[in-house]
């Protein structure tokens, strides 16, 4: 059996190696960041689009997946791209934010005289009665030439402000930063046109600068800075024990009842996050490592991506898809993990679609879907959302359906109440993948203290089962990214991580009994679950996950199937 799974992959090789003088002539590019950028997706052969890039030469190409003939394209006449393209094309959008626990903290002048020091505070104060003066013009330019650099590396910011002819004088200027979570990182106060600073941590950070003028008249813009880092990954760790970390939802899912029945082992799940903290000695081991893949800068398996050895970071167009926010490695970590992971032999595939605000776009959660089947994922964690789109996003929905072709489940945050953060029907209010209906989606609302939360997004129709998400009272704790203080956990609450307690079980399930089908895994799902109240008319089983249940009843259907 062994023997035979290797030839498979040495021909795979070989075609991809075979195909290499025509194919692949796409370089793997980062996901778009301006808007005239978002291109068309559409589904196409190399030939074709090599015929369209001759036509229209400022045409750009980005391969979403090769092997599947999906690519963004920019920068061309809608009516040609129409052309080449054998499904409706779609034009790509992005979205900010994911999680509510995630959004970053607002700027606003009243919050700015809060973190400041108090020279500048007398300032601030005055602009609250005008605090916009459209008399001044102000930008802020960056000794680098793009928003996002490496960390390590020292920003040094010049504001430039120019007063109109009625305000006259000089322009002074006030500086805030708002740093992402667990960064120390602060401005010195003072009032020049200059700031220097080396990030401390990876990550969004807002850079916040008031421009006044000598009426006393102010003009506050707000400046995104990503911080982003590509390590290596380390050699395989020891795992130390650490139980000082109350993991209550482990608890709530009857976890421990079903781990003398399965560990998950070998179950490779997907992580369509912000990436993987890899390093972590709580996921280190739990990665996996592509073994057709060598790092020599040749795409030895012909997937379009070269040296993927660790999965594949879509935003930032690399083989590095480390974690610039903390929310990719904390929903690893609730899947598979020794360190109290619900799965914990379960296998990572880090696929990062999510960049450090949490925000993406369409084409680049399409790339990852299309990748993690491709590269043998099981099950797929998708811990993000699309609200309020104007349309269905038809890519979307042809990669899932793809996904069930290949057997492939797919999970998805039910969502957690839009930017009012109030939980709201995903049947009257779509929200994609959410709202999706396929034999191998499974959709998850979030508990605390074995009731619904208030965030979490509910629909008796489309929403299938619920697990623990945690809330202020009770976070669900999982571990972090890489930090200055060094935290191996971090409480987080949200969809997002009912999501991948969900998965933790799934794979509990299918190292179990590896026959089941999605629909089988959904149905036992929805069966064996603990009733909640609260969750009658949110969600169709009314359940919350119940990972001894869940295992037992897989095993039982194995063993019936065995008889038979
Ligand atoms: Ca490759
Ligand atoms: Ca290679
Ligand atoms: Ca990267």
């Amino acid at each position: 059996m062994g023997k035979l799974s290797t030839i498979v992959v040495a021909i795979s090789v070989s075609l991809g190696t075979l195909h290499c003088t025509k194919k692949g002539s796409y370089a793997p590019k980062p996901a778009p960041t301006s808007e005239q950028a978002l291109g068309l997706i559409v589904k196409t052969t190399e030939s074709q689009l090599e015929e369209l890039t001759k036509s229209y030469p400022s045409t750009e190409v980005r391969a979403l997946s090769v092997k599947n003939g999906i690519y963004e394209v920019s920068y061309a006449p809608v009516a040609a791209v129409q052309n080449i393209s054998s499904r409706p094309v779609y034009k790509n959008k992005f979205v900010q934010g994911l999680a509510k626990s995630e959004m970053p903290k607002t700027i606003s002048l009243q919050n700015l005289a809060k973190n400041t020091s108090d020279d500048a505070l007398d300032a601030i104060n005055t602009c609250m009665d005008s605090p916009t003066a459209p008399g001044l013009d102000v930008d802020i330019t960056f000794d680098v030439q793009t928003l996002t650099i490496e960390l390590g590396e020292e920003v040094s910011l010049t504001a430039l402000g120019t007063a109109n002819e009625t305000v006259g004088g000089d322009v002074r200027f006030m500086w805030d930063l708002l740093p992402p979570g667990f960064s120390q990182q602060s401005f010195t106060s003072g009032i020049s046109g200059k700031q220097t600073f080396t990030p401390d941590s990876p990550g969004l950070y807002q850079i916040a600068v008031v421009a006044q003028g000598a009426d006393l008249s102010c003009k506050l813009i707000v400046v995104p800075l990503f911080v982003t880092t590509n390590p290596e990954i380390s050699s395989p760790v020891v795992v130390p024990t650490i139980d000082q970390t109350p993991f209550t939802h482990l608890g709530y899912v009857h976890a421990a009842e079903a781990w003398p029945l399965s560990k998950g082992t070998d179950v490779v799940v997907a992580i369509l996050d912000t990436g993987v903290n890899y390093n972590h000695v709580g996921i280190r081991n739990n990665i996996i490592i592509k073994s057709s893949e060598l790092l020599n800068d040749t795409d030895d398996d012909g997937n379009g991506f070269p040296d993927d050895t660790i999965g594949w970071d879509f935003v930032g167009g690399d083989r590095f898809p480390f974690d610039d926010q903390g929310h990719g490695s904390h929903v690893s970590g609730l899947v598979a993990s020794p360190l109290n992971g619900l799965a914990p032999e379960a296998k990572i595939l880090p696929v990062k679609v999510l960049n450090a605000g949490g925000g993406s776009d369409i084409a680049t959660v399409v790339a990852g879907i299309y990748y993690a089947v491709d590269s043998g994922a099981q099950i797929i964690n998708a811990s993000l959302g699309f609200e309020d789109l104007p349309e269905v996003p038809q890519p979307m929905l042809d990669a899932i359906i793809y996904a069930r072709e290949k057997n492939v489940l797919f999970l998805a945050a039910a969502g957690n109440g839009g930017a009012a953060g109030i939980g709201f029907d995903i049947k009257a209010r779509p929200t994609y993948p959410a709202s999706f209906q396929l034999d191998n989606l499974i959709t998850v609302a979030a508990t605390a203290l074995n009731e619904i939360t208030s965030y979490s997004n509910f629909s008796e129709e489309l929403v299938h089962v619920a697990a623990p998400g945690g809330n202020e009272k009770e976070f669900v704790f999982s571990l972090a990214t890489l930090n200055p203080a060094n935290s191996p956990f971090a409480g987080q609450a949200g969809t997002s991580m009912a999501t991948p307690v969900t998965v933790g079980v799934i794979a509990l399930m299918l190292s179990a009994n590896p026959q089941l089908s999605p629909l089988d895994v959904r149905n036992i799902l929805m069966d064996t679950g603990t009733d909640l109240p609260s969750l009658k008319g949110k969600t169709a089983s009314g359940r919350q996950v119940n990972a001894k249940e869940a295992v037992q009843r897989s095993l039982d259907l194995k063993l019936a199937a065995s008889i038979m």
